[in-house]
Order: structure tokens, then C-alpha cells, then sequence
């Protein structure tokens, strides 16, 4: 495909900016693929204007839920038709095979029919037996202008789970994504407008996320932020926030675990513990970074186990039969690969992998065998250190009650997955997992209705479902009181 080169959007057109751009190259091949303008802080202020007038003046939060729903529909049926486009830029810029990058783009579709169906549902509560003439109404109203902060991994899916929400509840957004892989947020934007929202609802800035990011979270004028990112930027969010004392939302990082007690069904764990570290890459924040593995059933386990891995196909996110893709840039390939060595050199036992794959015509990308780290304990820094990729660090336990200690014993609380047929074992453990979401039987598993979110230095606030919803709300109360009034002064 030839370069692509991107857009700041706002008022409903393409605004190109003052900048200097920056070019992304492919992480497969090294070759120019998007040119993306990087916001100055003059940019900065003029999308939220924007975003801030169409909030103040617009028409959009006036609209009845049905007619917002309508809006919002109607970009799920151009995300739909324009999946193939849609993926193959999402393929390219983040490294994931194409075939999950179509997955990626029908679930961002179903996610936005799902958030069209609470435009409708938005409503509140009516007191009445609060004594003779008085009335009290809670109600349910927008939280205003809102920036929404992506990263890399999933940038159209993630996009997704904030976006429609925010449009549900009568927002104006401003959406940034990672300047690594800003294209299917700037074509979201142009759908927008092409379904007929109102200009400055949907907005897009562009670029790094030090100066135009940073710019962002600190205006006066944005309401609410919805981050998804590392947790050291998420606490930066955090400081800016406390400027004008800003809600935010963060959905930060992890080190999930599956925990496989030895009477799972043996084949259906491996196959889930596979998944769970080689979804997207491992470049993923509930990814299954962690295996936990009842002791009498470890030595056969990780040699199955590591022997899987050792055959999956590493290739071109566009060639049909590649499973995993290049890590994002070369960075963060000699960073997954630091985590490993460093593993190694303190006593960790890496079982197969740990080497980047750069023979024939993978040899201009950032690729990395899938990585079995075994005989892991909490000593190790690979036990702790989000790695974000395809590398799994293994630590053996004995009995429930062990396996809860070591579970629970990272800073991160997002996920967790539970492999027992035995129903006392995974109701226990779902119960007492320090974990936002728990998974039993399965893994990376999920549907719109349900709240995804962290604990601990995972983060706070939930996005899908209800509670991901009212994340874009405020309450506000109206005190009625009728009659004669009852004179305080006489
Ligand atoms: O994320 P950042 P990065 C983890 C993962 C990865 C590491 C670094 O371990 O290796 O984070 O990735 C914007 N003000 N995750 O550096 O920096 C930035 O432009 C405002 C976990 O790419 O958190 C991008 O749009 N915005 C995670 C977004 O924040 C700022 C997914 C995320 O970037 C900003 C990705 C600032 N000061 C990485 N600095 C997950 N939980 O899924 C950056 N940004």
C-alpha cells in the first residue's frame, strides 16, 4: 500500500497543523507507511475548542438517545463496510496478524451497536416520598468534553470501548491516539462526519504524547479523561489531572495470570495458556504474561507446553498463516529480549525462545520467538515486569492456598484465569483473586455487556457495560418543592 499521510481532525474537516511530521515505518519491513503531523500546542487549542463549542453550543447532547443511537449505528455499519481497509491498516501499523485485525474491527462494530442501545436507556430516578411538595430528580447528564487516550496494541478496539460510550451519553471527544498507529482513529473521525454527527463532536489530534499528549490532559477545557496505556504515563494523567481536578479513568498494565490446577482439562489449559501470551503478539494488557502450574502435573506441562510454542508460525502480519506478528518497533523488541536475558542471569530456565527471528524476509523486522521462561519465583524480575510480548515466565505451586499468595503477589490487578473442573477450586479462587476481571475454564474473553478494568496498578474506572457507560456521565440532582413555603425566618 502506498504511504499514507494523516490529518489533525476537528470542526469536521482535516486540519493539517503546524508540526513536523513524524514517519512511522513498518515494524515488518522497516518501510515508510503513514506520515502523521505532530501537534503543537496552538493545535492543541484549536481541537479543543472545538470539541469544547460543540459541547457548549452544539445540538448533539440535545438530541433525544434515539436519534444519538441512530448516529451511532450508523458508524458501526461503516466500520462494518469498510472492514477490509480498516484491518489491513491496522495489520500494518501494529504488527498484529490480519486476520485478528478483522477480528478487532467486527468487535469495535459490535461495541458501538452495544453503546448506541444506552443512548436510549439514559435516564434517572424520580423521589417522591420525600414529604408533601417536595420532588427530588437524579438524573444522568454528560460529562462534557472528553479526551480519549489510546495506545498502539488495539488502536481501532480500544478506541471502541470509550468512543460510542462517550457519544451515548451526549459527550464531545477528542480522541489521541498512539502516534504509532493514529490511522484507523483518523478514519473513524471522517466516518463521522460522513454519517452526519455534528461537526467538532468527534476530533482527532495527532502525535507524541509528551508534548501533544501532555498539552491535552492539562487544558482547562477538557472535562474528563479515559486513558489506556502503561501505568507510568497513566500516573503522569494522574498529576496533569490535578490542575483543574479532572476525572479520569485509567486502564493500565499487567501481569495477568493463568492458574492451572492439575484438574483442568489438560489440553484445553495448554491451548488457553498459548493464547492467552501469544494474543496480539503478547502486546496485550490482559495478556496471560504468567503461568501458574500445580506442581505434580509442571515438568509435562511446560514440556508440552514449550514444545506448542517452539512451533508456532512467526511471520508477515499480512501473510496468511502467520500467528504472531513483529513487536511494535525496535525498542521495545530489545526490551521484551532484555527481560528474558536478564531472567536468565538470575537463575530462570528459559525452556524454548528468548531470540529474536530474523532469517529471509523477516530479517528488516522486529520479531520474536514465542518464549517459555520456566522455574520463575518471585525473586525474579520477570515475575513482576509487564514484559509485552510474546514471552510466558512460569512458577510452579502446591494447593489453593498457595496459589492465591503468588497470584496476588504483582502490583497489577487486571486479569486473572482459573483452569479447574473442580467448581469449589475456581469459585474460590475467582472470589479471592486481587483481579478486575477473573476468567475460569477460559481466557481474553469478553462481550460489550461486560465491564472490563483494574485494581491496584491496573487502574481504576471500567469501560463496557453498564458501569463503562456511566463512566461518561455525571449525576445531578433537582430539588422541586412546591406550596406554601416554610419560611425559615418567618
Ligand atoms: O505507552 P504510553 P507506550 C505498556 C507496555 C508498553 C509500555 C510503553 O508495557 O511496553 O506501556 O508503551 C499517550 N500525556 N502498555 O510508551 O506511553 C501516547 O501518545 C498524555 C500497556 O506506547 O502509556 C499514547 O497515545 N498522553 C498498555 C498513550 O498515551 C500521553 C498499552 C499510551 O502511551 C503522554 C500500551 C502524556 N504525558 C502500552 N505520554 C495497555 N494497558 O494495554 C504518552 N501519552
Amino acid at each position: 500500500m502506498a504511504t499514507k499521510t494523516l490529518t489533525h481532525y476537528w470542526n469536521g474537516s482535516a486540519q493539517s497543523g503546524s508540526g513536523t511530521p513524524i514517519d512511522r515505518l513498518s515494524p515488518s519491513t522497516g518501510e515508510l507507511i503513514t506520515k502523521v503531523p505532530n501537534a503543537t500546542a496552538s493545535d492543541v487549542d484549536a481541537v479543543v475548542a472545538a470539541a469544547r463549542n460543540a459541547f457548549d453550543n452544539g445540538p448533539w447532547r440535545h438530541l433525544s438517545g434515539m436519534e444519538r443511537a441512530k448516529f451511532i449505528n450508523a458508524l458501526a455499519d461503516e466500520i462494518e463496510a469498510n472492514i477490509d481497509e480498516l484491518a489491513i491498516y491496522e495489520a500494518q501499523e501494529t504488527g498484529k496478524p490480519l486476520s485478528l485485525a478483522r477480528g478487532d474491527v467486527g468487535g469495535s462494530a459490535n461495541l458501538f451497536r452495544y453503546a448506541a442501545s444506552h443512548a436510549m436507556q439514559m435516564h434517572g430516578d424520580v423521589h417522591t416520598n420525600l414529604g408533601k411538595g417536595f420532588t427530588g430528580l437524579v438524573t444522568r447528564v454528560p460529562v462534557g468534553v472528553t479526551a480519549l487516550i489510546t495506545p498502539w496494541n488495539f488502536p481501532l478496539l480500544l478506541l471502541s470501548q470509550k468512543l460510542p460510550f462517550a457519544l451515548a451519553a451526549g459527550c464531545t471527544a477528542i480522541l489521541k491516539p498512539s502516534e504509532l498507529t493514529s490511522t484507523t482513529t483518523v478514519m473513524v473521525a471522517e466516518m463521522a462526519k460522513k454519517v452526519g454527527i455534528p461537526d467538532g463532536v468527534v476530533n482527532v489530534i495527532l502525535g507524541y504524547g509528551n508534548t501533544a499528549g501532555q498539552k491535552l490532559i492539562e487544558h482547562e477545557d477538557v472535562d474528563f479523561i479515559s486513558f489506556t496505556g502503561s501505568t507510568r504515563t497513566g500516573r503522569a494523567v494522574i498529576e496533569a489531572s490535578k490542575l483543574h481536578l479532572k476525572r479520569t479513568s485509567m486502564e493500565l498494565g499487567g501481569k495477568s495470570a493463568n492458574i492451572v490446577f492439575a484438574d483442568a482439562n489438560i489440553d484445553d489449559a495448554i491451548d488457553g495458556v498459548m493464547f492467552g501470551v501469544l494474543f496480539n503478539n503478547g502486546e496485550c494488557c490482559v495478556s496471560g504474561s504468567r503461568l501458574l502450574v500445580e506442581e505434580k502435573i509442571a515438568d509435562e506441562f511446560v514440556a508440552k507446553l514449550a514444545k506448542r510454542m517452539s512451533e508456532i508460525q512467526v511471520g508477515d502480519p499480512l501473510s496468511t498463516g502467520s500467528q504472531i506478528g513483529p513487536m511494535i518497533h525496535s525498542g521495545h523488541l530489545e526490551a521484551v529480549l532484555g527481560h528474558v536475558v536478564k531472567a536468565a542471569s538470575q537463575g530462570a530456565v528459559v525452556a524454548t525462545g528468548g531470540v529474536q527471528v530474523n532469517t529471509g524476509d523477516l530479517s528488516k523486522g522486529y520479531f520474536v520467538a514465542p518464549t517459555v521462561v520456566d522455574k520463575v519465583t518471585e525473586k525474579h524480575d520477570i515475575f513482576h515486569d509487564e514484559v509485552f510480548g510474546p514471552v510466558l515466565a512460569v512458577t510452579r505451586f502446591s494447593g489453593t492456598k498457595e496459589a492465591l499468595r503468588i497470584a496476588n503477589a504483582t502490583k497489577y490487578g487486571l486479569a486473572a484465569s482459573v483452569w479447574s473442573k473442580n467448581l469449589d477450586t475456581a469459585l474460590d479462587m475467582a472470589s479471592e483473586l486481587q483481579a478486575g476481571t477473573v476468567w475460569v475454564n477460559t481466557t481474553i474473553d469478553g462481550s460489550p455487556q461486560l465491564p472490563g478494568g483494574g485494581v491496584k496498578e491496573s487502574g481504576f474506572g471500567r469501560e463496557m457495560g453498564q458501569a463503562g457507560f456511566d463512566e461518561f456521565t455525571e449525576v445531578k440532582t433537582i430539588q422541586i418543592r412546591t406550596g406554601a413555603r416554610n419560611r425559615y425566618f418567618g
